[in-house]
């Protein structure tokens, strides 16, 4: 067991409630490419930040629909890696173990976690740009992507308006519910892990500090360093996917790699 295993099972000893805060980091081993990693092909000469916004799906709702359809179209194709299913074995090791995530594909609750809080929305629920309108998207799943990868969004049996994914995009508010309940669980709780963010997207990246405020224990699962590293109880260089199976292992609760 390495020292930051033995250290973990320590500062976790006693703990009750822990909180789970996961980024795209945590996503990476099942091989979906976080934002920091350069985009892959043809989305590499654009900075996310500036697709994932609606000023672009109104500027060019071609491109961003386009560089969804492939994000959900990949998601659908890639499976929780044993990190994911570690975190859902380590409900069983506390009385309570809540995921906050700021991903969209929807990995957590595939692996089993049974207490998930989607800061920013998931890539499988789709709804139109002017009214919410929910929209099924059976049938896309198979849609082959042109060269240019843009693809014009449908649109909304109810009303007409242009299909967009439903994640938050920046300069949108996160849903009010999920966010007031990540602060909750994260000022009540014991520990908290924070497992695979660069830490740098708000509001998300404020809930560590507010656990340290609160007297949490905050454990960072991350191979770089972040902003909020020099403040963590427990810095543990190391993948999503080596860590937490060694960490569940060390506590009783074994996944299968
Ligand atoms: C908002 C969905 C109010 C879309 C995403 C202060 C307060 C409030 C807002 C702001 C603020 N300062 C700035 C803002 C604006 C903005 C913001 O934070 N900008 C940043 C760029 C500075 N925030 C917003 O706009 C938010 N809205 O606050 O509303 C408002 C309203 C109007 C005007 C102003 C404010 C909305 C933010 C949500 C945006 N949507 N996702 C989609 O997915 O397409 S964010 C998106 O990017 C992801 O969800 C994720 O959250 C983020 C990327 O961050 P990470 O998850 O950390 O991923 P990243 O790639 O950065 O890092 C990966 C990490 O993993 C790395 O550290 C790496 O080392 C590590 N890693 C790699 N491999 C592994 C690993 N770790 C473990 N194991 C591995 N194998």
């Amino acid at each position: 067991m390495s020292n930051q295993c033995e250290r973990a099972v320590e500062l976790l000893s006693g703990a009750r409630r822990v909180v789970a805060l996961t980024g795209a980091g945590m996503s990476q081993e099942s091989g979906v490419p976080t934002f920091r990693d350069a985009q892959t092909g043809l989305w590499e000469r654009y900075d996310p930040t500036e697709l994932a916004t609606a000023a672009a799906f109104q500027h060019n709702p071609a491109r961003v629909f386009g560089w969804y359809l492939w994000r959900w179209q990949l998601v659908r194709k890639v499976a929780p890696h044993a990190g994911h299913r570690a975190l859902a074995a380590l409900v069983r090791a506390f009385d309570e173990l809540v995921v906050v995530t700021q991903n969209v594909d929807g990995l957590h609750r595939r692996a089993g976690s049974p207490d998930v809080t989607e800061l920013h929305g998931s890539i499988d629920a789709f709804r139109c740009f002017d009214q919410g309108h929910p929209y099924d998207p059976a049938g896309l799943e198979s849609l082959e992507l042109p060269e240019s990868g843009e693809v014009q969004p449908p649109e909304c049996h109810v009303c007409g308006s242009p299909v967009r994914p439903g994640v938050v995009w920046f300069g949108e508010f996160l849903p009010q519910d999920a966010l007031e309940r990540a602060c909750r669980v994260v000022t009540e709780c014991d520990a908290l892990l924070v497992i695979g963010t660069s830490a740098l997207v708000y509001p998300a990246a404020d809930l560590p500090n507010l656990g340290l405020s609160s007297g949490a224990t905050v454990i960072e699962i991350n191979p770089q360093r972040t902003p909020l590293t020099p403040r963590v109880r427990l810095s543990w260089p190391a993948s999503a996917g080596a860590a937490l199976p060694a960490l569940s292992a060390a506590l009783g609760q074994p996944v299968a790699p």
